[in-house]
């Protein structure tokens, strides 16, 4: 698998459809016919059978291939604006966010941010948040009252790799170690 094409498609998908020409659809799908044509005229090589490869063996399955076969997505982690189409959903009743021990300050002051994307992410399993962080710095695993929350009417969404999604994690819902 290459994780080169791999970046590309997250980069295309979830950042910048534009900067090969690219389209996608409201709910954030690329025709992969096209994907492929305007990969290769940006001198970005790609070919159905290297796309599906990275799809099937991306670890945490980031891409998902519509049921015609047709068009392709990211799963989460978008900038620009997608609607998902997932209903909302109760939550486990506490999640986890992996970050880097410089954001602490800022978070214990604002909360969770989406920042750059369209939601704050969330993982059920510590191992996972752990590895999230490590990507900012050095990681500390924070604990979301995710249960709470849901009872006082916050929305959570389950993207199509099993990512939870939020708006937003205000202050009193975190604990930090
Ligand atoms: C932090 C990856 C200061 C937040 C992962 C994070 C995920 C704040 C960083 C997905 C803050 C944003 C997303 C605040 C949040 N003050 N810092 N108030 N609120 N932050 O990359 O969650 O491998 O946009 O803690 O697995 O790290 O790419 O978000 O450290 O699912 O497929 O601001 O991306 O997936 O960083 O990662 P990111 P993330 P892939």
């Amino acid at each position: 698998m290459s994780v080169q094409t791999s970046k590309f498609l997250s980069y295309v998908l979830r950042h910048a459809p534009e900067s090969i020409g690219l389209t996608l659809d409201v709910n954030g799908w690329a025709d992969i016919a096209d994907l492929i044509d305007k990969a290769n005229a940006a001198n970005q090589p790609l070919d159905i059978d290297t796309l599906h490869a990275v799809v099937t063996e991306s670890d945490k399955k980031r891409f998902k291939i519509s049921e015609d076969g047709k068009r392709i997505r990211a799963a989460q982690g978008h900038s620009v604006p997608v609607a998902l189409g997932h209903a909302p959903i109760e939550p486990p009743p506490i999640l986890y966010h992996g970050t880097a021990t410089r954001f602490l300050d800022s978070i214990r002051e604002k909360g969770l941010l989406a920042g750059e994307r369209q939601q704050v992410h969330l993982s059920s399993d510590m191992l996972t948040a752990e590895k999230v962080g490590q990507r900012h710095g050095k990681p500390v695993v924070l604990t979301i009252d995710a249960g709470r929350m849901f009872s006082e009417g916050i929305s959570f969404f389950q993207a199509d790799n099993g990512v939870w999604l939020t708006d937003t994690v205000p202050p009193a819902y975190i604990a930090i170690e």
